[in-house]
């Protein structure tokens, strides 16, 4: 009996050293997989100093490549406070920007995971929280109160001298109405639109409308310092008046009319000196997807002095005379014909 307890604690003994050996083989393996972890972590956190420094100089690249490749300054007096706005903006969030992703990154390099390192349980902190809480709160009030500032600049009540203009969009271009002599937009109702002679649906029996000039080839004239207000609408689905050289636009909805104003700088021959471009043109575009037209839906702005506007404005005939007037002479018939025809031209575009 004792030599068989013998042999089983010899073999114990066997089994023990033969299993120490081999813990100590694992132990081994744990070390170099310990050693490789933490090569690995070393790469990958220079990768990611790597990643910060390319993707700052990227951002400086970029700007450099759009330096004086960006739109003119602003051709209205409100895309002034516009842009100011975009700077301060840019400058605040771009401190943040890079002071928040160099934290971030440094962090990641200079506390990489090492044998010698075991991660502190860190969850809350109330004075960091309302920091970080309300610091950017306070910026974020103060960037929206200057948007605010001028979004109600532009929308507000126009002055009593502006000149005002109607634009509607419908698929796929834009009709501009002016006042005519008497200043005042006539009524306008959907159910009276014909695509032939009556494009906005102008209420006839409103005398205002008699007057009211709608431009043959949906050109949006205005006059250099004064304020324009512009009446907008939609003939069929949203579209949006955009005007990215005087920093302008809104929506133009179905039924419900909105409105803008604004005062412009330049003439669009002051515009061509400036930007060295004799074919430089401003642009009404729809800043909305309404269709497949939609890339189509483009327009011209010319901005001139006030003789020149007159002077344009003189060689207009009424959109109900040109529709509606069977007793015009000879000749002047003629030349009317041409007109309601470069009218339908439009519409039917
Ligand atoms: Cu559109």
């Amino acid at each position: 009996m004792s030599g068989f307890i013998t042999i089983v604690l010899i073999l114990l003994v066997f089994i023990i050293i033969y299993q120490i050996g081999k813990a100590g083989e694992y132990a081994a393996v744990l070390r170099e997989e310990a050693k490789s972890k933490a090569a690995t972590n070393r790469t990958i956190a220079w990768l990611l100093v790597a990643f910060f420094i390319l993707g700052m100089y990227g951002i400086w690249k970029c700007n450099q490549l759009f330096e004086g490749k960006m739109l003119p300054p602003s051709a209205s007096e409100q895309g002034v406070n516009y842009d100011s706005m975009f700077t301060v903006t840019l400058i605040v969030t771009g401190i943040v920007f890079f002071a928040t992703q160099a934290v971030l990154f440094w962090f990641a390099f200079r506390y990489q995971s090492t044998e010698k390192r075991t991660a502190f349980y860190y969850p809350h902190n109330n004075k960091l929280e309302i920091i970080w809480t309300t610091v950017p709160a306070i910026a974020m009030a103060a960037l929206v109160a200057i948007g605010l500032r001028n979004w109600l600049n532009v929308t507000s009540d126009a002055p009593k001298d502006a000149n005002i203009v109607e634009v509607v969009g419908k698929q796929f271009n834009w009709l501009i109405r002016y006042p005519g002599k008497d200043g005042v937009l006539g009524k306008r109702d959907f159910r009276k639109i014909n695509d032939a002679t009556n494009i906005l649906g102008l209420d006839w029996n409103d005398k205002d409308n008699m007057d009211d000039i709608i431009a043959q080839n949906g050109e949006l004239h205005l006059v250099v310092n004064k304020p324009v207000k512009l009446i907008i609408g939609s003939r069929d689905v949203i579209h949006d008046v955009g005007l990215p050289h005087f920093r302008m636009k809104m929506d133009a909805v179905p039924g419900i009319v909105t409105t803008m104003w604004f005062t412009p700088r330049f003439t669009t021959t002051q515009m061509k000196e400036m930007t060295h471009n004799p074919d430089f043109v401003y642009e009404i575009s729809c800043d909305q997807m309404c269709g497949k037209g939609h890339y189509s839906m483009r327009g011209t702005v010319i901005v001139e002095t006030q003789a020149e506007y007159d002077a344009w404005m003189a060689k207009q005939q009424s959109y109900y005379a040109m529709n509606n007037a069977p007793a015009a002479p000879a000749a002047g018939a003629e030349q009317q014909e041409q007109k309601t025809d470069s009218v339908k031209a439009v519409t039917m575009k």
